[in-house]
């Protein structure tokens, strides 16, 4: 029942991803949006060793404070650098095209003409597991493609920003001038997982109380390394995230992206000589493996059905003639025996 190897079909698909053919990316990642396992199975397992190399950024917040534009003006600021990016925006709440993400025209003709630059929406609503099923795997496939950064825009307040945080290197939590916006996001955690924390449209009216309200708020919070559990070697100061305003919508220096681009390069500069980076792909890959292994574990209990096992416990404990634990421990060990 364990399926086998990637079959030719997944070899040549991985080969054609790694040589930067867009087509097949494109259909590598639907692959992985389908979710079939065996066939998520061949191709990420085909993937993955390629992969490791990216710089990952989520950009999470709540819907319309312009993450997407923001990643637009990012990705405008590390093509300047040199460096090409992918975007994997998860559930996007406005619809996601071209435009949609790149904001004004003048970056969507830059970046549509631009190889070096690769955007795709991805739903995983319906996945077990939320983001943390398919979000990880269509990151493998964009940086086996060989991307230097991948951003992984997510929506939400609350757990999607802590998602997020678990797939990425970095963490940028957007808010918008808005009534008590910080406030939500202090009481939802989200700064807790903030790397990096934008006021982004502080062209619009209460930036200024808006960023006063999270550096407040940000007086609470605690460091990395106090996140991650670990002291830090000596001489590598622990890292607060900053607070930066933004104007996504403007592609000038004082948009305060520039700022941003650097303050997430300092950032990865930060996890290396901290020795963080490495223990939070650890950390990584154990939540992957976990979501994997209670996934495999759902499935064969699902297709035990009717007239099974499964079946014969449930009643014998609606009877009352079994206790609940016994009968999910048999459960257990029958799934253990069938290997
Ligand atoms: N004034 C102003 N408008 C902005 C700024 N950034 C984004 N916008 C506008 O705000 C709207 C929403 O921007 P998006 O980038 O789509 O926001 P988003 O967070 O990605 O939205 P969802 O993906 O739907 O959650 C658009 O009309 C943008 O043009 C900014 O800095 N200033
Ligand atoms: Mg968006």
């Amino acid at each position: 029942m364990t399926p086998g190897p990637a079959s030719d079909d997944d070899a040549a698909l991985v080969a054609r991803v790694r040589a930067g053919d867009r087509r097949a990316l494109a259909r590598a990642l639907s692959r992985i949006e389908d979710g079939e396992p065996a066939r998520v199975r061949g191709l990420v397992s085909g993937l993955h060793p390629h992969s490791g190399h990216a710089h990952v950024v989520g950009v999470t917040g709540a819907p319309g404070v312009g993450k997407s534009s923001l990643t637009a003006a990012l990705a405008t600021w590390w093509r300047g650098e040199g460096r090409t990016v992918a975007v994997l925006a998860v559930d996007p709440t406005s619809p996601f095209t071209g435009g949609a993400l790149l904001g004004d025209r003048v970056r969507l003709e830059r970046h549509a003409m631009d190889r070096g630059v690769y955007v795709r929406s991805m739903a995983s609503r319906g996945h077990l597991g939320g983001l943390s099923a398919a979000a990880p795997h269509g990151l493998v496939a964009l940086d086996a493609a060989g991307f230097d950064v991948v951003v992984v825009e997510t929506v939400g307040v609350g757990q999607a920003e802590v998602e997020v945080a678990a797939v990425a290197d970095a963490t940028v939590v957007a808010l918008a001038p808005g009534l008590g916006d910080a406030v939500q996001a202090a009481k939802a955690g989200v700064l807790e997982v903030a790397d990096v924390l934008v006021v982004n449209k502080a062209d619009r009216p209460g930036a200024e109380r808006a960023l006063a309200e999270v550096r407040d708020s940000q007086e609470l919070a605690v460091g990395a390394a106090a996140r991650d559990g670990q002291a830090l070697p000596e001489g590598v100061d622990d890292w607060i995230a900053p607070v930066l305003a933004t104007v996504a919508t403007d592609v000038g220096p004082a948009s305060g992206v520039p700022d941003l681009g650097r303050t997430l390069a300092q950032h990865r500069d930060w996890l290396a000589r901290s020795g963080l980076s490495a223990r939070r792909a650890r950390a990584r890959a154990e939540l992957w493996l976990r979501a994997l292994a209670e996934a495999g574990l759902r499935a064969r209990l699902d297709a035990l059905g009717q007239g099974s096992l499964l079946h014969d416990l449930a009643t014998r404990v609606a009877d009352r003639r079994l206790d609940p634990f016994a009968a999910a421990d048999r459960l257990l060990a029958a799934l253990e025996e069938s290997d």
